[in-house]
């Protein structure tokens, strides 16, 4: 496929992302986001991609919604409609793809860019990353779902707290809440991120795919609910090829070798 503002390539079933305008801190222009939904339907669409990464070139993950573009505009839609007609789809693909995405945070998450981070399922960062809900500081609110995920990940108090003062958030202070799963040095962030993502690759696919989708559906039910849709999930689950593997190799006491 042919990308002018991202890089895309998938080997071993590990397909990735790569945001590349670094000149402008990889923020989003609109081929930037349309390239990156063309991308993602592609990692949806072949069964050999089993786990989707993303990150970004040079020093930043995504600076957000490029401030140039928005001046440049030649038709001017509405906010919203920019949001409908982009970033939700983005943001809806990422969470509802039944693949793990792994955000490799390089640098910055700034904005839509932090929002993205976000939506992912797990966020690895490097001790130079940081995140900022830099909405305010251009007279925003928090989009790209980041009001969904942000209090969900560390609570309404400090989700809050970062969206009306648009504080950055280091690293460090993220793994302490809970906002990413990992921080490593800059240099060993690819290299963790591929061993984490090649672990998710060799995995019962189809069962992470159905765990996303039973925890997303359970934030928005009771309990009895989720207890119920669990049982139904798992009815599938315990039909798969992959479960008779994985008892088998418990048993014969070796690895299981999953084929999703
Ligand atoms: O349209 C809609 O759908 C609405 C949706 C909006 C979603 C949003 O994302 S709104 C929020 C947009 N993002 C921001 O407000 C963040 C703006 N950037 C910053 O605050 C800072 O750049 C950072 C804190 C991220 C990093 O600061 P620093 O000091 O490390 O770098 P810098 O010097 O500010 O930026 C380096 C270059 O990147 C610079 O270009 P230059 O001067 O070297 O030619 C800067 O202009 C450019 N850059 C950074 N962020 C953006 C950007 N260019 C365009 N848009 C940006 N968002």
């Amino acid at each position: 496929m042919d990308f002018e503002t991202i890089e895309y390539d998938a080997i071993d079933g590990v397909a990735t992302i790569t945001f590349n305008r670094p000149n402008s801190l990889n923020a989003f222009n609109d081929q930037m986001i349309a390239e990156t939904i063309v991308a993602l339907k592609e990692t949806a669409r072949d069964p050999a991609v089993r786990c989707i990464v993303l990150t970004g070139r040079g020093r930043a993950f995504s600076a957000g919604q490029d401030l140039k573009d928005v001046e440049a505009r030649e038709q001017k839609i509405s906010f919203g409609e920019h949001l409908r007609q982009g970033y939700n789809k983005l943001v809806l693909q990422i969470v509802q793809i039944e693949k793990p995405v792994i955000a490799a945070v390089n640098g910055v998450a700034a904005g839509a860019g932090c929002g993205i981070a976000l939506a992912a399922d797990i966020r690895i960062a490097s001790h130079k990353a940081s995140f900022i809900q830099a909405f305010s500081k251009v007279g925003l609110i928090p989009d790209s779902g980041s009001t969904w995920t942000l209090p969900r990940l560390v609570g309404y108090a400090r989700a809050f707290e970062m969206a009306v003062t648009a504080k950055r958030v280091s690293a460090e202070t993220a793994l302490s809440w809970g906002l990413v799963n990992d921080v490593v040095p800059d240099e060993q962030l690819m290299e963790v991120v591929a061993a984490w993502s090649r672990s998710l690759a060799a995995g019962p696919a189809l069962a992470i795919g159905l765990t996303k989708r039973a925890m997303h559906k359970a934030i928005g039910m009771s309990l009895p609910e989720a207890l119920l849709y669990e049982s139904q999930l798992q009815d599938i689950a315990g039909r798969t090829q992959d479960f008779n593997e994985g008892v088998r190799s418990f048993l014969e006491k070796r690895d299981p070798e999953f084929k999703g």
